[in-house]
């Protein structure tokens, strides 16, 4: 909706206003650095919620795209998401890398899905970075012994299927008693529907968690989530994760040491 695709990786932080201008204009789109998989879906979906104007910048991980020097700038860790917010804090432009402290960033930006009371921010943020530091890494484990790896190892899969199971357990007993996994909608619902959409594809019997499964049904029927995880869709058609040029480039990523 509030969005525009721009052309990847030009950096340029936006010039300052005139004072003669700055009521009249616009604010300036978030530069959102982006590749439609479930951790970028987290910000389309928060930007959507929020109504936030905002612009792609196609981050393409299967040609290495996460590798350009204007990109490890803003994103050391040469992963996407990243943004770029021309207004930050003081008016002057802020970059953010992780998605964790994206949403966050945007919770307190625009006042939305990330309370500023005490007791409801800590709900929020414990389910945050239990999804960031566990769901999204396992079932991302998972992913690629189950569907990349070209050796068969039983027990890699096994490992993250058991662990993404049991993690999928602890959602649907803290779902049981309320709607949302902070009590109200938040950033922490955003953090963790792009991969628990993806039960199927990770093995898992979502009737075995009837609470999850109507926490995703509900999550899913909001229009900002099923536009937020619509964008971008088509830049990744054609390509083949089983690729050997495409697994070269996301495989094997060892440091690089200047
Ligand atoms: N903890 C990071 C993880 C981001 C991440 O893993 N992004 C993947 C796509 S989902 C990526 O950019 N991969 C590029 C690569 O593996 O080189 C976050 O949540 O922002």
């Amino acid at each position: 909706m509030a969005r525009k695709q721009g052309k990847a990786a030009k950096l340029k932080p936006a010039k300052r206003k005139s004072s003669a201008n700055k009521v009249a204009k616009q604010p300036k789109p978030i530069e959102l650095y982006y590749w439609p998989t479930p951790n970028g879906f987290k910000i389309t979906i928060m930007l959507e919620e929020c109504g936030l104007p905002y612009v792609i910048k196609p981050v393409n991980i299967s040609k290495g795209e996460q590798f350009n020097p204007d990109f490890l700038k803003i994103a050391p860790n040469n992963r996407m998401p990243a943004i770029i917010d021309p207004q930050g804090p003081g008016g002057r432009p802020i970059s953010v890398f992780e998605s964790g402290a994206i949403l966050q960033y945007l919770g307190r930006k625009s006042g939305k899905f990330y309370p500023a009371d005490e007791r409801a921010r800590v709900e929020v943020e414990q389910w945050l970075f239990w999804q960031m530091g566990g769901l999204g890494p396992m079932a991302g484990q998972l992913n690629h012994f189950k569907h990349y790896a070209r050796e068969t190892l039983d027990y890699a899969i096994k490992r993250y299927e058991d662990e993404v199971n049991r993690l999928y357990g602890v959602m649907d007993a803290r779902l049981k008693s309320r709607p949302f996994l902070a009590g109200k909608y938040s950033i922490a619902d955003m953090a963790c529907v792009g991969w628990a959409n993806l039960w199927q594809r990770q093995g898992q019997d979502i009737e075995q968690f009837p609470n999850l499964k109507r926490w995703l049904e509900a999550v899913k029927a909001r229009p900002a989530v099923k536009r937020g995880m619509a964008v971008g869709l088509e830049l990744r058609q054609g390509i083949d994760m089983k690729d050997p040029k495409v697994q070269a480039v996301l495989f094997n990523q060892r440091a690089k040491v200047a």
